[in-house]
Formats: C-alpha cells, sequence, structure tokens
C-alpha cells in the first residue's frame, strides 16, 4: 500500500492513483524481427484490439501500422512492421525498406526473437541493421515463451543479451498474455515526455477499407501453402451502405500470381472462395456494426510481386 492509497493522504500534483501528469509520456516503438516471430500478435495483445491480421505463414504484415496502447502513465505509439529478411522479390526489397525507413523516425526499436528458435543469421542480420539507428532506444523481446521450456527461454534471453547492450529484454507471450504489462511500463519508461498524441478512443489509424482488405487477405492466407500466401493480394473495389436495409455492400478483388492459383483459391465449385468469404464477414461485420454483402472476385494479376507497375497498382 503507498500513501496515495490512503484517503486524505496526496502529494501534491500527483493523482490518487500515484501517476504524475507532469510525468506523461507518449512516443513511437517499432517491432522489428524476422517474419513470423510474433509481431503483429504483439501489436494487437498491447492494444486489446485486432489492429494487425496474423498469420503463421511467414511475411503477413506488409504495411507498417499503427496501434496506440492507452496507459494511465503514457501513450505507446506501436508502429508494427513487416518482418526482415534477404528480398527474393520486388516486394521483399520494398517491405525491407519500408521497415528501414520507419525505424529512423521511433523512439523505441523492438527488437523480437522467438523463444523457440535459436539465434540464427536471420536475427543477426537485423540486428546489424540496428546499429545504423542510433537515435532509438533498443529492447530485445523474446517472444512465445509459452510454446518453450524454461530452459529454452533461459538460453534464449542469454544469447540476446550478448548481441548488444540493450535498454532491456523482456520475454513475453502475446497468446497467453505473460509479462505483457512488464513490457509496457518498460516502453512507457523509454519514451520521451509528452502530450497525448492520439485521441483516447483511437486504437488505429488505419482506415476502414484497407483494414477490411487485409481481413479478407488474412481469411484467405488460412489453409494456403507453399508460395501462394505470398502470392495473395487483396484491394477493395467499392463499399456501398444501402439506403433500402441495415447493409454495407463490399466488393472486393483478390489477386494472385498464376492461372493455377486462382483455382486453388476458388477450390472446387467455388467451395474455398465461399469458405474465406464467410471467415471474413465474421471479422468485418463486427467492426462495421453492420451487416456485410461480401463479394470476392478472384483475378490474375501476373507475377505482381516483381513488376513495378502492378506492385504500384496494389499500393506498394
Ligand atoms: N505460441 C505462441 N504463438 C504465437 C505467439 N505470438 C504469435 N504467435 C504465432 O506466431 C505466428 C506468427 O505471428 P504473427 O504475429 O503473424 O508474426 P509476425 O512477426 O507479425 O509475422 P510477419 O508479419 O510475417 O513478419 C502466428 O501463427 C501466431 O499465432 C505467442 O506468444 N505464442
Ligand atoms: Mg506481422
Amino acid at each position: 500500500m503507498t500513501d496515495n492509497d490512503q484517503p486524505g493522504i496526496e502529494a501534491a500534483g500527483v493523482e490518487p492513483s500515484g501517476v504524475d501528469p507532469d510525468d506523461f509520456r507518449a512516443g513511437f516503438v517499432t517491432f522489428v524481427g524476422r517474419p513470423n516471430v510474433g509481431k503483429s500478435t504483439l501489436t494487437n495483445a498491447l492494444v486489446g484490439e485486432k489492429v494487425a491480421i496474423t498469420s503463421s505463414k511467414p511475411q503477413t504484415t506488409r504495411q507498417t501500422i499503427r496501434g496506440i496502447v492507452h496507459e494511465e502513465a503514457g501513450q505507446v505509439i506501436v508502429v508494427d512492421t513487416p518482418g526482415m529478411h534477404r528480398p527474393r522479390t520486388l516486394l521483399g526489397e520494398r517491405l525491407n525498406s519500408l521497415v528501414q525507413s520507419t525505424l529512423g523516425d521511433v523512439d523505441v526499436i523492438g527488437f523480437c526473437l522467438p523463444a523457440n528458435e535459436k539465434l540464427g543469421p536471420g536475427d543477426r542480420y537485423i540486428n546489424d541493421q540496428l546499429d545504423q539507428y542510433p537515435g532509438a532506444k533498443k529492447i530485445a523481446i523474446v517472444t512465445k515463451i509459452d510454446s518453450a521450456s524454461k530452459q529454452q527461454v533461459g538460453e534464449q534471453l542469454l544469447a540476446v543479451s550478448e548481441l548488444r547492450d540493450w535498454e532491456t529484454v523482456i520475454p513475453v507471450s502475446a497468446t497467453s498474455s505473460i509479462q505483457l504489462d512488464v513490457l509496457i511500463s518498460e516502453l512507457i519508461r523509454l519514451l520521451p515526455r509528452s502530450e497525448r498524441l492520439y485521441p483516447d478512443d483511437q486504437f488505429t489509424d488505419e482506415g476502414l477499407e484497407s483494414r477490411i482488405s487485409e481481413l479478407i487477405r488474412e481469411a484467405a492466407l488460412e489453409g494456403v501453402r507453399d508460395e501462394l500466401p505470398h502470392s495473395i493480394a487483396v484491394t477493395i473495389d467499392d463499399m456501398t451502405e444501402r439506403e433500402d436495409r441495415d447493409l454495407v455492400e463490399i466488393y472486393a478483388n483478390l489477386f494472385v500470381e498464376r492461372d493455377s492459383q486462382k483455382g486453388i483459391i476458388l477450390g472446387p465449385k467455388g467451395s474455398r472462395l465461399g469458405e474465406v468469404g464467410s471467415r471474413a464477414r465474421a471479422q468485418i461485420e463486427p467492426l462495421l456494426g453492420r451487416q456485410v454483402y461480401l463479394n470476392i472476385r478472384v483475378k490474375v494479376a501476373k507475377d505482381w510481386q516483381r513488376d513495378p507497375k502492378l506492385l504500384g497498382r496494389l499500393g506498394f
């Protein structure tokens, strides 16, 4: 029990909660790491709302997405980024440079490394890149500790500690909510004193259309294998509120790179696409608070990941 919990005893300038309003902190944090290490899942868990899509396929995230964590002591703006990797396509190169341009602007970089995989060359490559951003404070986050043994977690913490002089190293699990409060308070501690940067009720700055196209892509990623996840892109053609009914009509395009992939996405008699549509709708309806009619057209944009013109049209 602190003094502030006792009725009538309040230090000057300190609110009953013990938070000094003059010490409010706010700023930007970016999670970086290899694809699939859990950056977006962690972003969502901290924000408390799904602002970024996640999947078991590497390279799920393709844009920087801001999620806002509101706490009494501060506001953490988490910038979720694509995973960094050795690029094999023009898309891969664009994603890496997107991450690099984000890193130059943030207060804190959180390097995510999974507890259940030994530190490898991909991690060392990213760690070396971090030298280019002396302006950002750097912490290491050992993710997915629920899926590793105590010994594995211990060994990973040790290995990670040796990479550089981190401000702190924190083991967490986003899916089992372990140590997320510790991570948030450490992040706030490392941010500059600042006014709130976003209104209290805002959790992301992603536009609605972009969130919807991402939810469709997430639904389409489920159950596809090999190269196909990378080949999927989704755009929204049209979104119309029906005046005669409480309904929003959404027309989306789902792009793949080859005719053979189109067949896989459609499935026998279009059954697979139907499942993708209902999975996506189940997520979009609560987001809009409305009933949704969703029409997804599957189109081939040949080798779009390597085609500068098509990449531009798809928003990269
Ligand atoms: N067991 C466990 N799995 C997790 C945890 N966090 C994420 N995952 C899983 O790891 C996979 C990848 O998660 P994402 O959050 O999409 O990973 P990412 O780092 O954003 O991946 P990219 O966007 O592709 O770079 C998904 O299947 C998640 O469910 C965790 O704390 N524990
Ligand atoms: Mg991601």
